[in-house]
């Protein structure tokens, strides 16, 4: 398979993020997207490309324009303060009862348009948002045509906790919910399934979907009682009107190992083939890694080969799109891993 890469995502740096109370040096690092790539080549699995630009169009399918244009602006409206040092939020408008009227001052508009404080912006934010929303982009248009049955989206920032106007948890824009939406559209597919296997639940696509039947979501993930994004991911949680019965969510306990993993996978595939789905996205975080810094799962680097043969039970094309895994040293290969495990011979 071919993957898709640009090096945009490389002036998203220098960053920090609200961590157990102090503010540090962000986990989400350009290191990780280096890391996968190399991986990627290394592993001689298929072609990179760097994407074309398809402008806007796929991104504002999914998000609120709003917002998007908050994203495009927001760092030289932080600027325009006097302030050289990345634009953080800090106000937010949960428990205020009130629906939020959205602020003129880009302080408020921060905190209107985001759930933590883990999303920085920096001069060279909107850019990587972008390019990285271009590579799912791209590889979605591949698959579309029917040119390949598997791609790889090696996307930085990632994007599953970015809901249709607000960025958290590293993301901005919601890579996989845009490539899920253009395999839709674009490729005339009548029910696409977006499985997310990184380690936070993907709260941003969960509400994309949330009330539509023709996109499937299942995630498997670290229990919202005890872990980020504390909010959403809850088993209960199933969609709601023409979208209820086409959210599954498998919320898993901190020190969850391979076998009871790879079986709450089983649950996720079988619903995605009873789905009647007719393509796939993956979003694939290996921050289900058992020396993740953040996570608490106990996969081990075999894992994920035996994960990326699991995965061959999803309905193709397949598109996977990288999201979390802050393991520098072995991210790279873990997501290969999967990969590799995918076109394994049956
Ligand atoms: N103590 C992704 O993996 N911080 N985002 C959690 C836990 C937010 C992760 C802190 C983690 C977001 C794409
Ligand atoms: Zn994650």
């Amino acid at each position: 398979m071919d993957a898709w890469y640009s090096d945009h995502h490389l002036a998203h740096h220098g960053h920090s993020e609200l961590f157990g109370g102090r503010l540090v040096e962000s986990f989400e690092q350009p290191l990780r997207a280096e890391r996968v790539l190399d991986a990627f080549l290394e592993a001689n699995l298929g072609l990179v490309h760097t994407p074309p630009d398809a402008g806007l169009a796929p991104i504002l399918a999914v998000h609120d324009a709003t917002y998007v244009d908050f994203l495009r602006g927001a760092w030289d409206a932080w600027r325009a303060l006097g302030r050289a040092h990345p634009a953080l939020p800090m106000a937010w408008h949960a428990g205020m009862g009130l629906a939020a009227v959205r602020p003129r001052h880009i302080e408020g508009q921060l905190g209107y348009h985001s759930m933590d404080a883990g999303c920085a912006i920096v001069a060279g934010t909107w850019p990587a948002a972008y390019g990285s929303a271009q590579c799912a982009i791209a590889a979605a248009t591949a698959l579309a045509h029917g040119e390949q049955p598997a791609a790889f989206a090696i996307c930085r920032p990632p994007g599953h906790h970015a809901t249709a106007r607000a960025m958290g948890g590293y993301c901005y824009l919601n890579n996989a919910a845009i490539a899920a939406q253009l395999l839709r559209s674009l490729g005339r597919q009548p029910r696409v399934a977006v499985l997310d296997i990184d380690y936070h639940h993907g709260n941003g696509t969960q509400a994309i979907f949330w009330q539509r039947g023709d996109v499937f979501f299942a995630s498997l993930h670290a229990d919202p009682h005890d872990d980020y994004p504390y909010f959403s991911g809850h088993a209960g949680e199933r969609g709601e009107g023409d979208g209820f019965g086409a959210t599954l969510n498998l919320p898993l306990p901190a020190g969850t190992e391979a076998p009871e993993y790879l079986a709450a996978l089983d649950t996720a595939l079988d619903a995605v083939r009873s789905s009647g789905c007719t393509a796939s996205v993956v979003s694939l975080g290996v921050d289900t890694f058992e020396r993740d810094p953040i996570s608490r799962f106990k996969l081990r680097g075999e894992d994920y080969a035996v994960i990326g043969r699991a995965l061959q039970r999803l309905p193709r094309p397949v598109l996977f799109v990288f999201e979390g895994g802050y393991a520098t040293d072995e991210i790279g290969r873990n997501a290969v891993a999967v990969l590799q495990g995918f076109e394994a011979p049956g």
